[in-house]
């Protein structure tokens, strides 16, 4: 018989929301610290982005070697990648690997969502609320929510009249889909449009792509890891791990020195066609520097890959609407792919692009466009995510006096290091806005940031403290310097996720931190070695209420 009298814990030193790398890694950061802990995560599973996304081709484009947790060397000695870009399954394995490896599941409640979160003043605690109206309460509140965790279908007239089977890349059933036979439209061509197109065309009867925005891809060029691969990279570990630290973009890769104007256009073209053949993020990583900052520049590796096109696609007019025109190359998040421009080489293959024929309904039959209707037995909606701010949004965070964090950030984030924000004591966002996040090779950053709120805390709990929040001159100067460095990049040129630009009404600025991983994770540390410069850190005492 269970014993009624102990009572169900409801209180804790912290409570995370997310399962996925953030969370699972806070869990066991908080453990070492010797506080109590719990997560709450409405999956079923472990993983995050690896158990929502199982659509077909689902893969990282981060290179298995270096999209790991890196703060244990056991872990990285014993797991295997057998991979140059694992398949969601084998990723998915791997977070669950690292749950049982480090004992996390007995404190992540799951199928639980978090629903609301509000500061209590006079406590100086959080009050946690999930769907199911039970109340938790922490001192610490972690997000850990992902900054590619809420789906994004749009809003098409008669999108509930199909009478076929629709489907969000991230909300894929778990048991598949067989497109056998079938019919089938994809609405989206970014990373998972791209990745997800040639798998779903080898497969369905018929494929109809609508594009709205021809994106710029390169090869990835997967292959199994060699088993000398493999040795030699666990031989240098140390050396890999500093190396993606210090990074710009998370990435063991060497960043160039030169130039694209500094070379003769042939010698240029070598160099394009060099990482083209070795396929991955190493085409705009490892060939110039200025790719991302000057657009003459930019538009020489734009232009390659229009060419590109133009040999791989034999149809001219299906080469010329694949063709990117309308944003520098890289200022979108670039895809990587396999055989994508390959497969409008297809008979059961369609191109839609839907600026000059835009779809005007989802009817019972299928998608009418401006010119006619294709009747089609599934969609796929590619369509993205309402990136970084969404999922926090959807928490209702609520702060000092109530004020919600969506009111608070009505003209886009405001933050002290992407990590915290005024009026949200004790408030700590893993990849928050404003910091590197989703411009990097993210197990990176997440670690960097869950060492780095650990080491806060540990800070605090040795001094006796129990309260930060950051002074509002610091958060006013890190946005600033978050916009003025957005500012001397290309990303404010493109319509991208990067600038809010998917999602109907959300402010137009640039949400993460463009001034690079490495630029980034020294200065965080500065502030750390000085006593956490530009946060206020006290201790809490418990107001009563005047009789
Ligand atoms: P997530 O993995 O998104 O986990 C967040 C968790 O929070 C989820 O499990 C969610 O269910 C839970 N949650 C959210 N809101 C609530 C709530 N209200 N209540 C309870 N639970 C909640 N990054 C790279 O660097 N390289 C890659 O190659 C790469 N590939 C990607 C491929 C895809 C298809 C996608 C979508 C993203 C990819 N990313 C990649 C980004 C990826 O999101 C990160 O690498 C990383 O997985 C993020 O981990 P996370 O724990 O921060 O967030
Ligand atoms: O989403 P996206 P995603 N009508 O927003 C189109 C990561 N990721 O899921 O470009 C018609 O990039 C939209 O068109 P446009 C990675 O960080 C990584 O593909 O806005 N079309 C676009 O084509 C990535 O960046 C991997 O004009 C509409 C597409 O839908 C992020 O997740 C794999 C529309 C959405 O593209 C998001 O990628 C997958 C509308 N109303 C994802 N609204 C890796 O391999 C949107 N679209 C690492």
């Amino acid at each position: 018989m269970p014993d009624t009298n102990v009572a169900i814990r409801t209180d804790y030193d912290a409570v995370v929301v997310g399962a996925g790398f953030s969370g699972l890694y806070m869990l066991h950061k908080l453990r070492e610290l010797g506080l109590s802990a719990k997560v709450i995560e409405m999956a079923d599973g472990v993983g995050g982005t690896w158990f929502w996304n199982r659509y077909p081709g689902a893969r990282c484009d981060s290179e298995s070697y270096y999209y790991c947790f890196t703060f244990s060397k056991e872990i990285l000695l014993e797991w295997e990648w057998t991979s140059r870009y694992p398949e969601q399954p084998e990723i998915l394995r791997y977070l669950n690997y690292i749950a049982d490896k480090l004992d996390l599941r007995r404190d992540i409640q799951f199928n639980t969502r978090v629903m609301g979160a509000r500061y209590d003043d006079s406590s100086g605690k959080w009050i946690i609320e999930t769907e199911s109206g039970e109340h938790l309460t922490a001192t610490y509140f972690i997000t850990a929510v992902g900054c590619l965790s809420s789906a994004q279908i749009p809003n098409f007239k008669g999108r509930e009249t199909f009478r076929g089977k629709s489907y969000h890349t991230a909300q894929w059933p778990h048991e598949g889909v067989d497109f056998t036979g079938k019919r089938v439209a994809i609405i989206g061509t970014g990373s998972t449009g791209i990745q997800a197109i040639p798998v779903i065309a080898r497969q369905a009867a018929h494929l109809t792509v609508f594009q709205r925005t021809p994106n710029y891809t390169v090869p990835a060029r997967d292959m199994p890891m060699p088993p000398e691969f493999k040795q030699g990279v666990k031989a240098r570990y140390d050396e890999i791990v500093q190396k993606t630290r210090e990074s710009v973009f998370g990435m063991p890769f060497e960043f160039p020195t030169q130039s694209a104007l500094e070379v003769a256009p042939e010698e240029r073209d070598k160099v394009y066609e060099d990482l083209w053949n070795r396929g991955g993020f190493c085409f705009m990583l490892s060939s110039f520097h200025d790719l991302i900052i000057d657009p003459v520049a930019n538009d020489t590796a734009a232009e390659y890959v229009r060419r590109k096109i133009r040999e791989i696609v034999t149809d001219p007019e299906t080469a010329r609407k694949l063709s990117p025109y309308n944003h520098p190359i890289g200022t979108k998040r670039p895809p990587i792919d396999t055989d994508y421009y390959e497969t409008f080489n297809r008979e059961n293959v369609a191109l839609i692009d839907i600026r000059s024929e835009p779809i005007e309904e989802i009817t019972p039959d299928g998608i009418r466009t401006s010119k006619r209707e294709y009747g089609v037995d599934a969609i796929v909606y590619a369509t993205g995510f309402d990136a970084m701010t969404g999922s926090l949004f959807r928490l209702n965070i609520r702060g000092r006096d109530g004020i919600l964090l969506q009111e608070k950030w009505a003209d886009g984030p405001h933050t002290y290091l992407g990590i915290a924000t005024v009026d949200f004591p004790n408030l700590f966002m893993i990849t928050g806005p404003g910091s590197p996040s989703v411009l990097s090779n993210m197990p990176v950053s997440i670690e960097q940031h869950v060492e780095w709120i650990a080491a806060c805390l540990g800070y605090m709990q040795s001094r006796g403290l129990n309260q930060i929040e950051p002074l509002r001159e610091a958060e006013v100067a890190w946005d600033a310097h978050v916009a003025e460095t957005a500012a001397a990049t290309l990303f404010p040129r493109a319509d991208s996720w990067y600038m809010g630009a998917n999602i109907p009404g959300k402010p137009r600025v640039f949400f993460p931190y463009a001034g690079g991983v490495g630029a980034y994770r020294q200065h965080c540390a500065e502030i750390a070695a000085n006593s956490y410069e530009g946060f206020v850190l006290s201790q809490h005492r418990e107001r009563v209420a005047p009789r």
